[in-house]
């Protein structure tokens, strides 16, 4: 009887140490991480994907596109859909349009969206077009936009027409960018508005249709730089005709090359958004999901920081400039 005890509680031992692991690994998630293309913003959101991964204990995939565009990421999304092991695909969608029905595929096959950055149909996952993501976690583009208006008006002083350098038609967070940004210029009577163009997020291409429109237009005043392409395009093409300061920019995305333009006043103001806050959340998102979490909301509305001259140095400003490792 005893011998038949100590079996038993031998067998229990050697069972319970095998049993947790495999049990605790079987009880997680795995993650696939699509960002929109290989840039600043979306490297510093990765770090926050992998700290959170980090504190869950979790397992992540992660290709970046090499450029921006539908047919660079869709196959790349079809590739994380064929290994048939991921739960979650944490994506920042190229195109609010054209990226619904391949992800639309991602969902039949069981795995669940959540969309960092951009967003899909109108944004509105609650009552809008598109309803199947978990959440959309990203910036308030619009009202950014608008932020970017008023701080080029009032370096202008009310008066002066503008442009904006804009990368692709049809992606959401540019497009809610310029849209606020029109809005407010339109509010004042002495702004001109001369025009936009698409630079398809190539820093060449928004240079050369900078440097154009500075030909055409030598009495512009101001550019919004909607991201970091084009932002730097139009930074390289005021700087190549001697115009720094003469036409102030207005620069979304703080990449190193933007804090230097701003330093060199090139920049006038620089609007930082917080990727890193975007990928922790979405893991943080996919977790609590998996865990049962029925009460997600299904848009966060994630924060910035307006970085200028003055305050660009302080460590409360400058933690918000996208640092790459
Ligand atoms: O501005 C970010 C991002 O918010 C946008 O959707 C695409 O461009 C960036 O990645 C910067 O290059």
């Amino acid at each position: 009887m005893f011998k038949k005890l100590l079996l038993v509680a031998v067998v229990l031992a050697l069972a319970i140490p095998l049993a947790v692991p495999a049990t605790a690994q079987d009880d997680k998630p795995k993650i696939g991480f699509l960002p929109g293309v290989v840039d600043p913003f979306y490297q510093v959101m990765e770090l926050g994907v992998n700290q959170a991964v980090k504190d869950f204990g979790l397992e992540v995939v992660t290709q970046f596109p090499e450029s921006w565009n539908v047919t660079v990421q869709t196959p790349i999304l079809e590739t994380y859909i064929a290994r048939g092991d991921l739960d979650y695909i944490i994506i920042a969608p190229v195109d609010k349009e054209q990226m619904v029905a391949p992800l639309e595929k991602a969902l039949e096959a069981g795995i669940k969206i959540i969309t960092v950055d951009t967003f899909l149909g109108d944004g509105d996952y609650e009552n809008g077009p598109v309803t199947f993501p978990i959440s959309y976690i990203g910036s308030d583009n619009v009202d950014r936009g608008r932020i970017a208006a008023r701080a080029l008006v009032e370096a202008l002083g009310g008066k002066g027409k503008v442009f904006v350098e804009n990368t692709n038609p049809g992606v959401s967070s540019v497009e809610g960018r310029a849209q606020g940004f029109q809005e407010v210029i339109a509010q004042y009577p002495e702004m001109e508005f001369v025009g936009m163009e698409y630079c398809l997020d190539d820093a060449t291409v928004a240079a050369e249709q900078v440097s154009a429109v500075l030909q055409r237009e030598p009495d512009l005043a101001g550019i919004f730089g909607v991201n970091v392409f084009s932002a730097q395009g139009a930074g390289n093409a005021v700087k190549a005709a001697g115009l720094q300061g003469a036409v102030q920019i207005v620069s979304y995305d703080a990449t190193k090359d933007a804090m230097e333009n701003l330093r060199n006043d090139v920049v006038t103001m620089v609007l930082a958004q917080k990727p890193y806050d975007m990928g922790y959340l979405a893991v943080a998102f996919a977790m609590a999901d998996w865990r049962g979490v029925t009460s997600l909301p299904k848009r966060v509305t994630t924060g910035f920081a307006i970085l200028t001259k003055e305050n660009m140095d302080d460590p409360e400003y400058a933690r918000f400039i996208y640092q790459v490792p």
